[in-house]
């Protein structure tokens, strides 16, 4: 089914490298030579059309069609339904993204009602009758490309494949040169699961507003249509409930680790809301009950069966906080926390936690648990929480949802809720947690239930992972990430990506498609659209990253995702960019190696961030695709593990993927590398 793609002519128009040509300049800079060599003059790489079979996740039917691919001009218009709000947005958020990197116009203008006009049209009419509530028809043609779908959310997840199908490039967020073709063909696409989600823990460290936002713009690429939002547990509360304004002001006043925490006002939480909601994603917050409390029973000691506050918690023990079962202050306070949380929520469900209640005995449990869920279903909300809430004590409440995050591959909570009528969300922890490692060498992320390689995160069944609970009961997939480790927005992306992408493919595509040899090529030719986009992703070794369509390898290229020989990735030493950066051991012969991908042969100068404790030359050997680049290389002490320099060289590279690697030469072993920069 795959589609050759024709050649395109390389760019006539010059380089803006140019009039640098070849230029030579020496810099001396703390006391360190360095070379920088610019490009010569050579033409604009030529960019080919991407495969239909690069999609991620894969869709249902794939027919490329051999014939011309559709090569969006700078005239092109956006097309959505006529009279249809819902499709103008979608139309307006696609000229949002296509703007950005194609410099078009890009005019939106109500669809026609004869042949589609030359650009994108978004019709809620005229598709294959299968794709359901949330599935898409899409067809390339040399003239136009056509969207159709039965509503908005089929439209806007048929984008999603369109940009996919447009190169890398089109994510980019400045102007790059054109072509910009999509592969002729149809895709005729809906989901296996309705829900497909992932979770952001905003409690153990707080993310703000700006976070969150992007968080969401990049999990939409994948079609996840659900965020679950953490809001509260032992090290902080999130979210500003006006009845009770200590449990954002105090509660809210710290995180794991102790640093400054925070929260969202009801304002930014609204904000968040309806920017998921232009990305048809849906919020559900979390509240956890009646465990996970602390830093709410810190914030008012009439919470606590004794009437003392417990100081405000900054470790990461679980299970020693509960809300006092017996008082009935605690109900009021829970529909008061509801209520408000409700009314800041147009999703269906919230979700009351309720998993590692150990401070709490199972008839306390049963109880509270049988008080607090007909307050949800009052607000016209369905009850989520963790699978503790299948406990026999604990009554089926109308649409509940238990969450699954054991695991073994039976469970008894599970198998008598949904005997019961509850559904299941499938987050098996050594499956589908994102803050598990992906090996013993992450530098971030947490171990107890597994080590989550991205094959593991992929290779199994949602629809017959749990015995006695039948693909019929599965709602569908979720993503947890837990922030006990993940600080930092670079973290959220390293956790976060390739592995949200193998979960969004068993949420969405059917099973008979499953795949992994399949599915690490098409994997592997999102990283250079996560490179252009910013990701600092987990390049793990199962994913062939070269295999991608060549791009311009312009770009950071992170030591602690590359191949590491005989070192480790290391996160102690101040002011490393991404997650960590690469310690060799005291030997020769270490080295860290990266693949970067071409769209062409040629000249790109090299910059190797490092840094040297001592003041002892720890010369490196550069080789690109195992010949010599430079031998030798000095790599003289920076004084300091936390001071970094950098070390610039050219080398040439060829088409397609290229192997860098930087090995150390002496028995004290190579400086500490931060990233490569491929300019
Ligand atoms: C468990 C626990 C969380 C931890 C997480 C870390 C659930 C549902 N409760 O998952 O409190 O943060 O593991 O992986």
């Amino acid at each position: 089914m795959s589609m050759v793609a024709p050649p395109f002519p390389a760019r006539r128009r010059p380089s803006r490298l140019a009039c640098l040509a070849g230029a030579v300049l020496l810099v001396a800079a703390a006391g360190l030579a360095v070379i920088v060599v610019t490009q010569p003059a050579r033409a604009q790489p030529a960019r080919l059309a991407v495969s239909m079979n690069e999609v991620v996740p894969v869709p249902v039917s794939v027919q490329p069609s051999g014939g011309t691919p559709y090569t969006l001009s700078p005239d092109a218009g956006i097309f959505p339904q006529a009279g249809s709000t819902p499709a103008a947005d979608v139309g307006a958020y696609l000229a949002g993204v296509l703007r950005r990197s194609t410099g078009y116009a890009l005019p939106i203008a109500p669809a026609g009602s004869g042949a589609p006009a030359r650009g994108v049209s978004l019709l809620l009419a005229g598709a294959d009758p299968g794709v359901g509530a949330q599935g898409y028809q899409l067809d390339v043609t040399a003239d136009a490309v056509v969207i159709r779908a039965q509503t908005a959310d089929g439209l806007f997840n048929g984008v999603q494949t369109l940009r996919q199908l447009l190169p890398p490039e089109i994510e980019s967020a400045v102007v790059r040169p054109d072509p910009w073709v999509v592969p002729g063909g149809r895709i005729v696409d809906y989901p296996r699961f309705a829900y497909r989600g992932t979770m952001l823990d905003v409690a153990r460290h707080f993310h703000p507003v700006a976070t969150v936002k992007q968080h969401i713009d990049r999990i939409a690429l994948y079609k996840i249509n659900y965020l679950h939002l953490h809001l509260s547990d032992d090290q902080g509360w999130r979210i500003v409930v006006d009845k009770w304004p200590r449990l954002a002001t105090y509660g809210g006043s710290t995180q794991v680790g102790g640093g400054p925490g925070g929260h969202y006002t009801k304002a930014q939480f609204q904000e968040i809301v309806a920017y998921a909601a232009q990305r048809h994603i849906t919020i559900i917050p979390e509240i956890d009950l009646p465990g996970h409390t602390n830093a709410a029973l810190a914030s008012y000691a009439e919470l606590n069966c004794n009437g003392v506050a417990p100081q405000l918690y900054t470790g990461t023990a679980v299970g020693f906080s509960s809300l006092c079962s017996s008082k009935e202050n605690t109900y009021a306070f829970v529909n008061d926390v509801l209520t408000e949380l409700a009314a800041l929520t147009p999703g269906p469900y919230l979700h009351i936690g309720g998993d590692e209640a150990d401070a709490t005995s199972p008839e306390q449990y049963g109880t509270f648990m049988n008080r607090i869920q007909p307050m949800v279903t009052a607000k016209g909300k369905s009850v989520m929480g963790w699978h503790q809430i299948g406990a026999s004590a604990v009554q089926h409440s109308p649409g509940r949802i238990v969450q699954y995050w054991g695991l073994n591959t039976s469970d008894a909570l599970v198998s008598g809720a949904v005997s019961k009528g509850a559904k299941v969300v499938m987050s098996p922890a050594n499956k589908a947690y994102l803050d598990m490692k992906y090996t013993a060498q992450s530098p971030v992320g947490q171990d107890w239930a597994a080590r989550i390689e991205v094959r593991t995160a992929y290779d199994w069944n949602p629809g017959t992972y749990l015995s006695g609970v039948p693909a019929s009961a599965v709602l569908g997939v979720e993503a947890p990430l837990w922030t006990e480790t993940i600080v930092t927005e670079d973290h959220i992306e390293y956790m976060t990506f390739p592995r949200l992408p193998a979960i969004a493919e068993l949420g969405w595509s059917p099973w008979s498609t499953h795949d992994w040899d399949a599915f690490r090529l098409r994997l592997g030719a999102q990283g250079p659209r996560w490179t252009i986009m910013g990701i600092d992703f987990y390049r793990s070794p199962q994913v062939p990253w070269g295999s991608g369509t060549p791009t311009t390898p312009a770009g950071r290229y992170e030591a602690e995702s590359a191949t590491i020989s005989r070192g480790v990735a290391e996160s102690n030493h101040a002011g490393f960019s991404g997650t960590g950066f690469v310690n060799y051991d005291n030997a020769a012969g270490a080295y860290v190696q990266w693949t970067v991908n071409a769209a062409q042969a040629g000249p790109v100068t090299l910059r190797l961030r490092y840094s040297n404790g001592t003041a002892v030359n720890r010369p490196m050997d550069i080789t690109v695709n195992g010949t010599p680049a430079a031998t030798g290389l000095a790599f003289a002490g920076t004084g300091a593990w936390a001071t970094w320099q950098t070390k610039t060289l050219t080398v040439t590279l060829r088409a397609g993927a290229n192997t860098i690697r930087a090995t150390a030469t002496t028995a004290n072993g190579g400086p500490n590398v931060d990233y490569l920069d491929v300019q």
